[in-house]
């Protein structure tokens, strides 16, 4: 047993006797706790929120709710825990959501073992004593052989840098950092900025207060019903007698999902009316994975593709009264599923509605924010609030901005100046036993969150008692390895329609970002298989040591 993870007596915060440290305290640092525990390990999480959480403690904008169905979306690791929790409805809500995590973290005993309102700031490896010593805004210095970052994909949220932003004489919002006590828009003339995922999801609630509502549409996105709806009784007791077995299945699916039949069939291999027939049937269906598994090639395939789009702006065209506000919701500058898929309720309905305005942001840009609202090329609008549905630095903005280094060796943040690189989206050459939850070259972002929380950590703990087994004290990826990964990654990538899009995939939402396609779109399973295999080939590709 190596000297640096022998099991050890809890010492609460005796910080010495760390084996490893956590960064987040979100699904993936909470259940990264867990494991570890499981394994005998100590282990100490920083979490920057007042709370655990993590995207569902920090996005509480009006109508925050999942794309995933909430029977899907939750921790597999604990049966009871599933038989035993009930969601209302369809889609967890973000209230529904970060009451699951709370009461995940009270249940598993975790936050004994998370420090709350601190931000690591560093993380630095001693390559003579094989530790992280990992410092933090609010003054701590803690060590431990291996560092664990749980930071998340979509944690930084990112407001433009507009000119005159300080001179706005209302309140501005961004849906990341949402005030807890909520908003009340009522009898407000709102601008909203963005229509992504969160800006699709807010804009009907808001359109219902506010007493006039503008949005500022840079790029139009897909949006397909998600048809919400109360927990159906009949349907929660068959998927709870049938969850092992689901969840086990899920390993199997591309995007860590089970239920959905696997398309057999190519769109162009059969009729117009047949597909219409089945890309209505998916529409009523609602949900975004049942509507991509239409066909096999929808997302290869630019023709078979055309033919989806299409089939959706034909259904915005018939719900949107004016032709011309349908034909700018309408996308037509990427094929859709090409950038994330958006699931709302209403949304195109709302542009039907007398106190809703699209503004066209991307032939009339926004140009600064002045003291009584925004000033676009064309035109200036009076607001009493603005809100930046704006995104995030997304995939990498967190971790790199933390200063991460090793000896005298470049940050983390300068290694990937030019994209991000990594091997299995685990580990990064040049960073010793420092595991990424989750990280670009991982399905991620592509799949169920958890499901890939759940299966980074559990092999990032497999690992772990590996290196335990052979009396190892250091990790890394060789530099070949992580080469070839980047290159498989990008490969696969190329071998679909995803790079045509301008989506925060390829960081084309931050400007100055380098076009990188971050996350891995081989499909869940085959990148289990894959992790799996390098961890019974003894570790293929990484280098470990004394
Ligand atoms: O952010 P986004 P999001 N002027 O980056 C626009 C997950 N999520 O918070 O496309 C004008 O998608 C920008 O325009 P453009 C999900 O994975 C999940 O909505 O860059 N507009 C875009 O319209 C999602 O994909 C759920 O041209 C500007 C918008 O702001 C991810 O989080 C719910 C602008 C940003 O869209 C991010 O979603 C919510 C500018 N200067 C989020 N800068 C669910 O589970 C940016 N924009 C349902």
């Amino acid at each position: 047993m190596s000297e640096v993870m022998e099991k050890r007596p809890e010492t609460k915060n005796d910080a010495g006797a760390l084996d490893a440290i956590v960064v987040g305290g979100g699904l993936g640092g909470l259940y990264a706790l867990h494991r570890l525990r499981k394994l005998g390990l100590k282990a100490r999480a920083f979490e920057a929120g007042s709370d655990v959480g993590g995207t569902w403690f920090w996005n509480r904008y009006p109508g925050a709710r999942c794309d995933v169905e909430s029977l899907e979306y939750s921790y597999s690791f604990d049966n009871d825990l599933q038989q035993e929790w009930h969601w209302p409805e369809r889609y967890g809500n973000q209230p529904e959501i970060l009451t699951y995590i709370n009461h995940v973290a009270d249940r598993f005993d975790l936050r004994k073992d998370v420090q709350l309102n601190t931000r690591v700031t560093s993380a630095e490896f001693d390559l003579g004593t094989n530790k992280w010593t990992v410092k933090t805004d609010k003054g701590d210095v803690v060590t431990a052989p291996f560092c664990i970052m749980a930071t998340g994909n979509l944690s930084t949220p990112r407001v433009p840098d507009f000119k005159g932003i300080e001179t706005f004489k209302g309140k501005w919002y961004h849906t990341g950092l949402w005030p807890h006590e909520g908003v009340d828009f009522t009898g407000l003339r709102v601008g909203v900025i963005g229509t992504g995922s969160s800006g699709v999801q807010m804009i009907p609630i808001i359109a219902k207060q506010a007493k006039h509502l503008h949005v500022f549409q840079r790029t139009a996105n897909f949006s397909l019903p998600a048809r919400n709806a109360p927990m159906d009784p009949v349907i929660e007791t068959r998927h709870k007698s049938e969850y092992l077995d689901r969840r086990a299945a899920a390993y199997e699916t591309p995007f860590g999902i089970a239920g959905f039949p696997p398309p057999t069939k190519a769109a162009m291999d059969v009729t117009a009316e047949e597909r219409q027939a089945q890309y209505e049937a998916k529409w009523a269906e609602g949900g975004s994975i049942s509507f991509l598994y239409s066909y096999t090639d929808l997302l290869v395939n630019k023709e078979a593709n055309d033919t989806a789009s299409e089939f959706v702006r034909n259904k915005i065209r018939s719900i949107v009264k004016d032709q011309a506000v349908a034909e700018l919701l309408a996308p037509k500058d990427h094929p859709i599923g090409t950038k994330r898929l958006c699931l709302d309720t209403n949304y195109y309905e709302t542009y039907n509605r007398d106190n809703v305005t699209l503004v066209n942001a991307r032939a009339t840009p926004i140009v600064e924010l002045t003291e009584t609202g925004l000033k676009t090329t064309e035109a200036e609008y009076a607001f009493d609030a603005i809100v930046f549905a704006t995104g995030f630095d997304a995939m990498t903005g967190a971790l790199k901005e933390i200063d991460i280094r090793v000896g005298n060796g470049p940050t983390l943040a300068e290694k990937w100046d030019g994209g991000p690189t990594t091997y299995l989206g685990l580990m990064v050459a040049g960073f010793p036993n420092m595991f990424t939850i989750t990280g670009p070259g991982s399905p991620s972002v592509k799949t169920q969150m958890i499901v890939a929380i759940e299966q980074h950590m559990d092999w990032i703990g497999d690992c772990l008692t590996a290196m335990r087994a052979r009396g190892m004290h250091r990790i890394e990826p060789s530099l070949e390895a992580e080469r070839n990964w980047v290159q498989h990654v990008n490969d696969v990538a190329d071998s679909t329609l995803y790079p045509l899009a301008n989506s925060w995939y390829v960081g084309a939402n931050i400007p100055g970002k380098p076009r990188v396609f971050m996350p891995y779109v081989g499909g869940f399973a085959g990148y289990k298989k894959r992790c799996d295999a390098v961890a019974a080939n003894d570790y293929e590709g990484f280098v470990m040591s004394r």
